[in-house]
């Protein structure tokens, strides 16, 4: 505990700290100090010690105050849009047209190869800087709209460059196994092998890639292709990921999980061999409502299970171009209670402490002494409002390392 006088503090707050198991955690009429980029002291507004003083103090006459929101799954670096599909198909174009026009995923391939460094920062701040409007101040970013070397490295180069420019940690996976690019059509098993034994070592040799991550489907790579991402990811240190059981139950997430992976990510048709592994190996469920919502899926997560097993849940937005065009973290939680039936409090804890923990982090996501202060008010007093109002802008003040935003 840092004595006064402190950078920051904040009275008269209602706090969700998300640091025990009682509701939301929360305390009320608390106060929150700041100093030197942690959370210094929390308490009763009337157990401040006498001496407390503070560079900055705010009375917050109630305002809920959160841990900075943290989106543990996009794909926000990406050239162009696919605004003109979405449009297409509702004019009655199906998915398999689009694509066979030369539309879908390689549609943004090609626009992300062809957009140079500066283009695609250009056109992937102002996403960055839509998520951070709405609470988050902790952001993973994926590659995979590149699928050879040199724009794989331009988007992870990008994702970096965004989280200096806004001041926020940007966590990178490494998504190489998104899709077989046209050039490979024929030729998978080059292609695995060149993601494995060329682009992966490289890159991670550059710093560029914090965590691995894969497409396991039917429409994208088998398990045995993403085992042998596994396996490396596994020599060079790296943790892994894994979108899993999106369209069909492939085994993904037993298979991630016996990597002790950080994640599984979509999960709508998970089994319950993969939820027992993902609850032994501690590995977090990522839930994508906006994925759900945009693709109209009938097909839910197993949430029910999930709880049983105490597997922790986490929500994020997959903010990508094709399935998940979603900028609000906020609206990913209202999602995840309409259509996934979370309680407030589950989907809030999923946009804190379990995204935190889907990203291999421990330094943040709770409110407690010695956290990062990442922390957001709102213009809201109970936690249910952040996950209640469909859109609209709530954020008061938001801090990243006790410096406001
Ligand atoms: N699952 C998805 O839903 C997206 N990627 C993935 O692995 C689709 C990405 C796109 O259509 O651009
Ligand atoms: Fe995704």
């Amino acid at each position: 505990m840092t004595e006064p006088p402190w950078d920051l503090l904040l009275t008269h707050a209602t706090l969700a700290t998300f640091a025990d198991a009682t509701p939301c955690g929360l305390l009320t009429d608390a106060a929150l100090a700041c100093a030197d980029g942690r959370i210094a002291w929390i308490g009763p507004t009337t157990a401040l010690p006498a001496t407390a003083q503070a560079r900055h103090v705010e009375d917050l006459d109630g305002a809920l105050v959160t841990p900075g929101l943290v989106d543990c799954h996009t794909h926000l670096v990406f050239g162009g849009n696919r605004a003109h599909e979405f449009d297409l198909r509702l004019n009655g174009a199906s998915y398999e047209e689009i694509a066979r026009a030369g539309g879908g995923i390689a549609a943004s391939v090609r626009a992300t190869r062809a957009a140079d460094e500066d283009a695609l920062f250009a056109q992937s701040l102002p996403r960055a800087r839509a998520l951070l409007a709405d609470g988050v101040t902790t952001l993973e970013i994926k590659s995979g709209y590149g699928l050879e070397l040199e724009t794989e490295r331009r988007m992870l180069r990008v994702a970096r460059r965004i989280g200096s420019e806004l001041g926020i940690t940007v966590r990178t996976s490494f998504l190489g196994l998104h899709a077989l690019p046209p050039e490979y059509k024929d030729r998978r098993d080059d292609y695995v092998a060149l993601v494995c034994d060329t682009m992966l070592p490289t890159l991670a040799g550059e710093g560029l890639v914090d965590a691995v991550d894969a497409f396991c489907e039917r429409i994208a790579f088998t398990p045995a292709e993403t085992r042998r991402l596994f396996e490396r990811a596994t020599q060079l240190g790296l943790p892994v990921k894994l979108h899993a059981e999106q369209l069909s139950d492939q085994g993904g997430a037993a298979l991630v999980a016996g990597f002790h992976g950080l994640s599984a990510d979509h999960l709508e048709h998970l089994g319950n061999a993969g939820i027992a592994s993902m609850a032994e190996a501690g590995t977090v469920a990522v839930l994508l409502p906006g994925a759900f919502y945009a693709l109209r899926e009938t097909h839910l997560p197993p949430v029910a299970a999930l709880r049983e097993h105490g597997v922790p849940i986490a929500i994020a937005t997959d903010c990508n171009p094709g399935t998940s065009p979603l900028l609000s973290l906020r609206l990913a939680a209202n999602m995840a209670c309409t259509l996934f039936r979370l309680t407030p409090e589950e989907a809030l804890r999923g946009i804190t402490v379990h995204a935190t923990r889907a990203l291999g982090l421990t330094d943040r996501g709770t409110l407690a002494v010695g956290q990062r202060a990442d922390l957001v008010a709102w213009h809201a007093k109970q936690p249910a409002e952040l996950c209640y109002w469909i859109g609209g802008p709530l954020v008061r003040q938001a801090w990243i390392g006790g410096e406001p935003l």
